[in-house]
């Protein structure tokens, strides 16, 4: 590591079960309950988080409904609210902003925050943490676990060590007590794939790792042995990046059962536009290309883009690319998967087209009106015609 380089001071913020808390905490019947979000468990989605009640029986993100239903037949199981947890990400993100510019959003409840320059006016990464924390609490009746460090790696396993309402800081002189027993799954970017052909060495924990030499490493690993080299020491350069270049905004679900007709399938696409519109229009982005995926009974899967010559961010927009797409394709089987997604965006004013520049301004007015009464009175007080006479049923 570079000594000339300044020490920082890095606090990773990760709400405790998220979605589930959002909701635990505006219906007071689920608080101290089993809640599963994710959506109807006779449906074949996948849990998106779960309250920590329902991890006692084993529940976890990314489970089959249906599975987390056996494993506990009395829990209760809630749609995604999107809009809702984007709210309340919001609502933390401004907590943030008053103790550093330099957030790095990973994810809707999960944050770096680099506060080594604001170590002067508030006292300690301690003190920023904790008042993060309290605020949090108070503010938006949610606990966060937060870790402080001095990169970005070792912050992240601190907020995890004592999740949930966790406070967690490892200084510089415990990093090697710290690291050395926990096993190489801690280590950020060691999924189950590279797990196991650590173990398969008989790498099981960090001490074991740090016991390879580097070049043996590479040799088995590539890039990822140097970077495996490094992280087995504490050892994380990489800064806090305040932007994250958003790439692509995308939503896709999967039917209760395998679907051929078009017109439904046009019902379900324009389902998952009015997210993605929605999503494109609260980042304040727009979109040139429309990607449609369509994944058949036999679980081979397609995908179709479109790059259209304007920005946009208006449902109709990509709604009619997208149903381009689908016309486009000729569907061999039913289908037991839709995705749409756009990429391509751009932040900036963006050119209007030549064509329709008026009929456009106008939809835009509707749109922006559209969220703002979706966001007053819900997702469901206003829709398209077609997702009214839903034949989806
Ligand atoms: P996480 O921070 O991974 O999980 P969590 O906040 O629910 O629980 P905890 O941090 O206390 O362990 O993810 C944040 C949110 O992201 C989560 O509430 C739901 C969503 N999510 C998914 O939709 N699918 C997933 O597979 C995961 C892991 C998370
Ligand atoms: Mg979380």
């Amino acid at each position: 590591m570079d000594n000339q380089q300044k020490k920082r001071q890095i606090i990773h913020v990760d709400m405790d079960a998220f979605y589930a808390s959002v909701e635990q905490r505006d219906n007071p019947d689920l608080q101290g309950k089993p809640v599963v979000v994710g959506g109807n468990p006779k449906s074949r989605g996948v849990a998106s988080t779960c309250s920590y009640e329902a991890r006692r029986f084993g529940i976890r993100s990314a489970m089959p409904l249906a599975e987390a239903q056996r494993r506990c037949p009395q829990a209760i199981f809630l749609p995604v609210n999107m809009a809702k947890y984007q709210e309340v990400s919001t609502q933390i993100h401004r907590i943030f902003e008053d103790y550093t510019p330099i957030i790095e959003p990973i994810s809707l409840d999960e944050a770096f925050l680099d506060v080594t320059n604001s170590l002067s006016l508030f006292g300690s990464s301690e003190i920023i943490a904790s008042e993060i924390k309290q605020r949090i609490k108070t503010e938006l009746q949610l606990t966060a676990s937060v870790g402080i460090a001095s990169n970005k790696y070792l912050a992240k396993i601190a907020s995890d060590i004592r999740k949930p309402d966790g406070f967690f800081k490892i200084t510089d002189e415990e990093i090697d007590d710290f690291l050395d027993p926990l096993p190489v799954e801690r280590i950020w970017g060691v999924g189950p794939k590279t797990a196991e052909q650590l173990h398969n060495r008989k790498i099981k924990t960090i001490r074991d790792l740090k016991g390879m030499e580097k070049h043996y490493l590479i040799q088995v690993f590539g890039s990822l042995g140097s970077q495996l080299y490094y992280l087995a020491r504490g050892i994380d350069n990489r800064p806090v990046e305040p932007i994250r270049e958003i790439k692509s905004i995308g939503r896709e679900t999967t039917f209760p059962e395998d679907l051929a007709d078009h017109d439904v399938l046009k019902t379900f696409i324009l389902d998952l536009i009015v997210d993605v519109g929605r999503n494109l229009r609260a980042k304040s982005l727009k979109a040139r290309t429309i990607t449609l995926k369509i994944r058949y009974t036999d679980f081979r899967t397609v995908s179709r883009s479109k790059t259209i010559d304007f920005y946009t961010d208006l449902d109709k927009d990509i709604a009619r690319e997208a149903y381009l797409l689908l016309d486009g394709l000729r569907l061999t089987q039913p289908i037991r998967l839709l995705g749409v997604s756009v990429h391509n965006l751009s932040g900036e004013m963006t050119q209007p087209s030549l064509f329709d520049t008026e009929d456009k301004n106008h939809t835009e007015i509707i749109s922006k009106t559209v969220d703002s009464l979706k966001d007053r009175f819900g997702e469901d007080s206003i829709t398209f015609a077609r997702l009214l006479k839903d034949r989806r049923k």
